[in-house]
């Protein structure tokens, strides 16, 4: 009957950051454009392999007078991968930890970031040059009142314009862009990248950098595929500027998850110079996060450990949209009451102090085991905060509040009864 959605909310609520007054509504009336960069993993952003720079492009953007640049952010998905990136972006809740929430949970009652902007007027669309049904987004972007999903059916891909899972990047940019110059603004577009994906094969003219040389073709190859990714994101930034839709939109872009998991650790700890521990593969799921507000001038490296559930509240913020109804976990980046606490979706978490993984409590500074009292307080924290997120989930809570209002629909006179 809903009644259990009166202790969530008070746990959403005492947990809730207040907006930074700086920050709120610096992006107000621009588009919004995020890109969903496949796979990507903070290790490639400026760095090297074999003297090679991977993501030129990102390195530079990372450092822009207009981006903030988030070393310390974390993945948070489970085993529906981009789309448990897509499921956080949007509602600022966890994904499930036994299923992909897309495929079990699309018939629930939503209040996405797309409906949010969806109110303010914006148009609200997904591109993925990939088929409509994969991962359920068909259904999925219904709940989430997504207007319109540009699926492979809106592309035309010409011979030699796909690779490994389909369309390549560039040509994807470059189509995307021309929807975008087409659609009502402001919009609210998201975008998601295919090329740099298991098992990360280009065509020859697309490999602008050798092969790493460990025993992993895989990782071997995905610094390949890295590095092809970073040029369509420089092609993105191009083909904006040339429609002159750059001036009048923010960007966001994310990694959805690792690339690399842990059957190649052996490799991983080739390349990275040290042994691939518990603390280092937690370490490891750190993927990038730039918001890049053109003319704003106060961009910075945000040191911060911040993660996917925190988008929401941070871009809505951005945009000038008050949150302080939503039914949304995490908490806006830029405001002073945001806590470095990332719980992972397997119950591992990070601090500013300490890394908890395989049941260890690691030092965050040296990687080195340090005593589980420095974690102890964390540990039900994290249970308790993925808890609520799935009871929301499972006993579709959200179908008796009212955002707007912040109305619970429930007898409260037969509460607890
Ligand atoms: C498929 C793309 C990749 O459409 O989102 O999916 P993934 O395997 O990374 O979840
Ligand atoms: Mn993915």
């Amino acid at each position: 009957d809903g009644s259990e959605l009166v202790e969530v909310n008070n746990y959403v609520r005492s947990n809730q950051a207040k907006p930074n007054d700086e920050m709120f509504g610096t992006a107000e009336g621009k588009n919004l454009i995020i890109v969903t960069l496949e796979s990507l993993q903070t290790f490639t952003i400026n760095e090297e392999m074999n003297g090679e720079v991977v993501t030129p492009f990102l390195n530079e953007l990372s450092k822009d007078k207009d981006t903030f640049y988030f070393p310390n952010f974390y993945h948070q998905t489970g085993l529906g991968k981009t789309s448990d990136s897509e499921f956080l972006v949007e509602n600022g809740l966890y994904p499930l930890g036994n299923s992909a929430v897309f495929f079990t949970h699309s018939g629930n009652t939503y209040n996405s970031m797309a409906e949010r902007l969806g109110e303010k007027g914006y148009f609200t669309n997904v591109m993925h040059a990939n088929n409509k049904s994969f991962w359920n987004r068909d259904m999925m972007y219904n709940a989430l009142n997504v207007e319109e999903f540009y699926d492979v059916e809106s592309y035309d891909i010409a011979e030699g314009q796909a690779v490994n899972w389909g369309m390549k990047d560039i040509p994807f940019m470059e189509q995307s862009v021309e929807h975008m110059a087409e659609m009502p603004q402001p919009f609210y577009s998201r975008l998601l990248t295919l090329t740099n994906h298991f098992p990360f094969h280009l065509d020859e003219e697309d490999k602008l950098i050798p092969e790493f040389d460990s025993n992993s073709g895989t990782l071997n190859r995905y610094f390949q595929t890295v590095r092809y990714t970073d040029e369509a994101v420089k092609a993105l930034f191009d083909d904006l500027k040339e429609k002159g839709l750059y001036e009048n939109s923010i960007i966001m872009m994310y990694g959805d998850h690792y690339g690399i998991s842990e059957n190649h650790n052996e490799a991983m700890g080739q390349y990275l110079g040290k042994e691939v521990t518990p603390f280092e593969s937690a370490q490891l799921q750190r993927v990038p996060m730039f918001i890049h507000i053109p003319g704003s001038n106060q961009g910075e490296v945000v040191e911060d450990v911040v993660g996917q559930i925190d988008i929401r509240p941070t871009l809505l913020h951005l945009l000038g949209v008050e949150t302080s109804k939503d039914m949304q976990l995490g908490a806006d980046v830029f405001s002073k009451d945001h806590e470095e606490f990332i719980v992972f979706r397997d119950g591992r978490f990070v601090t500013d102090e300490v890394v908890y993984a395989g049941d260890i409590c690691y030092d965050k500074e040296t990687g080195e085991e340090t005593e589980a009292e420095a974690c102890a307080p964390y540990i039900e924290r994290a249970a308790e905060e993925l808890g609520y997120s799935d009871e929301i989930i499972n006993g579709d809570l959200l179908r008796f509040y009212d955002q707007k209002t912040g109305n619970l629909l429930i007898d409260e006179t037969t509460e607890g009864k």
